[in-house]
């Protein structure tokens, strides 16, 4: 029978359990990862038997193989001012790398709801609290990783009651202060995104445009369902939707996508392109896994060019 997948999934996955780590977690899942120094770095998201959550380091020479640091990466931070906001958890990091520096856009919950923060690092091995960039009900935040027209560009995701669950863009000049925010990407009743969309890796760039592995979750008589799908921004003007694919590219299949923490889903916060036209997409299964899959850069672009949905 004829396969109709634009990902392939490594044969050895899943790539990360709770086993793999040196200290105690129940989970390892929604990573952002990004090459440093001719080698893969993952930060992933692991729950505590608390409930809360915090962010473990993990590298790899290949991109499939990974070694877990001894010591978590982030935890809630102790600092003032910040430790207000992430009493209950850092999450779902995703990394931008703009020159030398490594950006890092993590959820931070605490009883005020949940806001982005925003870190920096040079090494992986320190990481500085720089600002919060939203206030909350906001999620799904990633900074694109090159300066256009002068300014920072990001991807958030806030909540509304009227809109609910849609992307939004906001620039800034030097990653504190953002604005010009508008909405850009609404989920749609009827397609497979209709209930929530939510930016994952921090955009790539195409010849054609900016690649966004974003998730879409659809509402069921048996819970949600995550699902990746892709979206193409123009290049000079990422506010600019030139396309997005009205068919997933990913679904949770595999057991443990299936059934696990949550059940039914497969969440990225990663990806990394690839010199032969291929990217690596990193995902969380059912909020308990890494996964790691392969797809053609290209197929993915013209997935959004030729089967598009309208942004809203
Ligand atoms: C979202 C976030 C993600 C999680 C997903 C599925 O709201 O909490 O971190 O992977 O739900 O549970």
């Amino acid at each position: 029978m004829k396969k109709y997948s634009y990902v392939t999934r490594y044969e050895k996955n899943p790539i990360l359990t709770k086993e793999d780590i040196p200290y105690q977690v129940e989970t390892v899942h929604n990573a952002g990862v990004t090459k440093y120094n001719g080698k893969y770095i993952m930060i992933f998201r692991s729950h505590l038997r608390t409930g809360r959550s915090i962010i473990g380091l993990a590298e790899s020479k290949n991109g499939f193989d990974f070694d877990v640091s001894e010591d978590p990466f982030m935890i809630p931070s102790q600092q003032p001012f910040f430790k207000d906001y992430e009493e209950y958890g850092v999450e779902d990091p995703r990394i931008s790398q703009i020159g030398d520096e490594y950006y890092i856009t993590y959820s931070a919950y605490s009883k005020f709801g949940v806001r982005i923060g925003l870190a920096k690092t040079q090494d992986f091995q320190s990481v500085e609290r720089i600002a919060f960039i939203t206030q909350s009900d906001y999620r799904n935040t990633v900074i694109f990783p090159e300066i256009i027209n002068n300014e920072y560009i990001k991807l958030d995701r806030p909540h509304s009651d009227i809109s609910p669950w849609s992307i939004w863009i906001s620039y800034s000049p030097d990653l504190i202060h953002w604005g010009k925010s508008k909405v850009i990407m609404k989920p749609v009743i009827y397609h497979w995104d209709e209930m929530k969309i939510g930016a994952g890796a921090p955009p790539i760039k195409t010849k054609k445009g900016w690649l966004n592995i974003y998730h879409g979750v659809f509402p069921t008589m048996d819970g949600s369902i995550y699902r990746l799908g892709v979206a193409l921004h123009d290049l000079k003007d990422p506010s600019k939707l030139l396309g997005i694919s009205d068919e997933w590219i990913l679904q949770p299949e595999d057991p443990w996508e299936v059934t696990g923490y949550v059940h039914n889903v497969v969440f990225s916060c990663g990806a990394v392109p690839e010199p032969n036209g291929e990217v690596k997409i990193y995902w969380g299964g059912a909020d308990t896994v890494m996964c790691v899959g392969t797809a053609k850069i290209d197929a993915l672009v013209n997935l959004c060019l030729s089967k598009s949905r309208d942004p809203y």
